[in-house]
């Protein structure tokens, strides 16, 4: 329960201690920038409320209060960068905390009994111990921009969602910036409510969806639990949303890319020379890009309201980069007005930032189509899953040698297998596969990208 600026609070009365409050570890930053300063001096806060909102390049957190007590001091503002053990506050705090605190966990639990599965399991150990006053606050990731998306609320519009067990991620946030606001989300859950959602294409957060069992494997023997971490816990929920709310559809396709390779090849000296390295995604990047030009439902995203096509004239690709923490998309822009050796360039430079960790919210935002390609692994198809609010991704699997036919003889051609999932809301099965064979099309024939 949080008071309003001003407010009597009856516990006022009780003894007060003051406490500085400083950053708790939050991951492997050493700094981040405070994006909301969600308290102000006078505010009277519980255990558990948010201070204040940090944004890394990976993700947006809050700094929970451990104790309840009144600000008497805020050190901070927005824009300042902070880390570990910097002091943002002080908070007067409440000696009777500790006696509040069983209050303070009973009111966490009622939402988490009402909460989806993947939300009541996901590891935060820290926060169901009792929050006692000298217990340090445990940043709770409250968006990510690594698939693209992210959304901003206040404190009492998250808790408001979260009693209500709605994900923030399916509402569309209607104030300053995209703000999601009270009014928001209870539109959402009105349009649900009214069956409206599903028919009108609005995405439902996959409310209502059975739980998966929880099941004690110790019993059939030795286990160990690992947390995940934190980008692929971010990324998860993400992935998780697009696969809820996108009728997906997959089409399988592959391309004979002997000459391309050839012609790859006969670059290798050259793109040494320009300090890059052409392998067969920056060819595919300009074959999609081709494609999109001709096939703009893929270009595009659907609107909150499901009821229009938002087309885009611009024509960046996301690339997902496997990184030690996890997966991440950065955007590689402008692709239509790039040649093979920028797209090299940028694509090694955007890789070994994903791969330092160092990339920045702007690097991660504003694509249109993504693309995953795991031909450098191995794999002859695997169905990508659309990154949402985009509306299509492709898979690029491992281009193998094969005996083909040519109408007299089998002849040995290197062939790339390749996948295009999409959201069928917005693109037709006849539309896909004119898109995936368009594709091929360029990709066994480059000189048709120039016309
Ligand atoms: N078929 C055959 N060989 C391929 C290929 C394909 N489709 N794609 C790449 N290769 C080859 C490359 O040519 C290179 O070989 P050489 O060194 O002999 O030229 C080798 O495989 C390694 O390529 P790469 O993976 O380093 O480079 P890339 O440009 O293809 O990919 C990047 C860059 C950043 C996308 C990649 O490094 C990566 O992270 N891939 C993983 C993507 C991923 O995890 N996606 C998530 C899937 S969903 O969870």
């Amino acid at each position: 329960m949080r008071f309003a600026h001003g407010e009597p609070n009856p516990k006022r009365n009780k003894k007060m201690a003051t406490q500085q409050i400083n950053i708790p570890d939050i991951g492997d930053f050493d700094s981040v920038e405070v994006i909301e300063v969600l308290v102000a001096e006078g505010d009277v806060v519980a255990v558990d409320d948010s201070l204040v909102t940090l944004e890394s390049d990976k993700a947006t957190m809050e700094i929970p209060s451990p104790v309840s007590g009144k600000v008497t001091k805020v050190t901070v503002k927005v824009g300042d960068s902070v880390a570990e053990g910097d002091y943002i506050l002080d908070i007067e705090a409440d000696e009777a905390a500790a006696e509040d605190a069983p209050k303070a966990e009973a009111k966490k639990e009622e939402p988490a009994k009402e909460a989806p599965k993947a939300e009541k399991s996901a590891p935060a150990p820290q926060e169901t111990k009792a929050p006692a006053a000298n217990v340090p606050p445990v940043p709770k990731p409250v968006n990510a921009q690594s698939m693209g998306a992210a959304y901003h609320a206040s404190p009492s519009v998250r808790a408001f969602a979260r009693k209500l067990g709605v994900d923030l991620n399916a509402v569309t946030g209607t104030g300053p910036k995209g703000r999601i606001q009270q009014n928001d989300v209870e539109a959402m859950i009105k349009s649900v409510m009214q069956g409206s959602a599903a028919a009108s294409g609005q995405p439902q957060g996959g409310a209502g969806i059975p739980a998966v069992p929880e099941i004690d494997f110790s019993q059939f023997g030795e286990t160990e639990t690992v947390e995940l971490g934190r980008i692929k816990k971010i990324s998860g929920k993400f992935l998780q949303t697009s696969w809820l709310n996108v009728p997906h559809v997959t089409q399988f396709d592959e391309s004979d890319i002997t000459e391309m390779d050839a012609f790859r090849k006969s670059m290798k000296a050259q793109a040494e020379k320009a300090g890059v390295k052409l392998t067969p995604l920056v060819f595919v990047m300009k074959a999609v890009v081709k494609a999109l030009q001709e096939f703009p439902n893929f270009n595009a995203s659907l609107s909150p309201d499901g009821q229009s096509i938002i087309k885009k004239h611009y024509y960046n690709i996301g690339v997902a980069v496997d990184t030690p923490n996890g997966l991440v998309v950065p955007v590689v822009r402008d692709v239509d007005q790039k040649g093979i050796f920028d797209l090299s360039k940028d694509l090694m430079e955007l890789s070994a930032k994903a791969r330092d960790g160092k990339l920045t919210p702007a690097d991660m935002s504003g694509g249109c189509f993504t693309i995953s390609s795991l031909g450098g692994i191995g794999g002859t198809q695997f169905t990508p899953i659309v990154n949402a609010p985009e509306v299509a991704i492709m898979g690029l699997s491992k281009a193998k040698m094969q005996p083909v036919w040519n109408g007299a003889e089998f002849e040995p051609r290197l062939v790339m297998p390749f996948s295009v999932s999409y959201d069928h809301r917005v693109i037709d099965g006849a539309e896909g596969v004119r898109f995936t064979t368009t594709v091929g099309q360029y990709l066994t024939d480059l000189r048709q990208l120039i016309l």
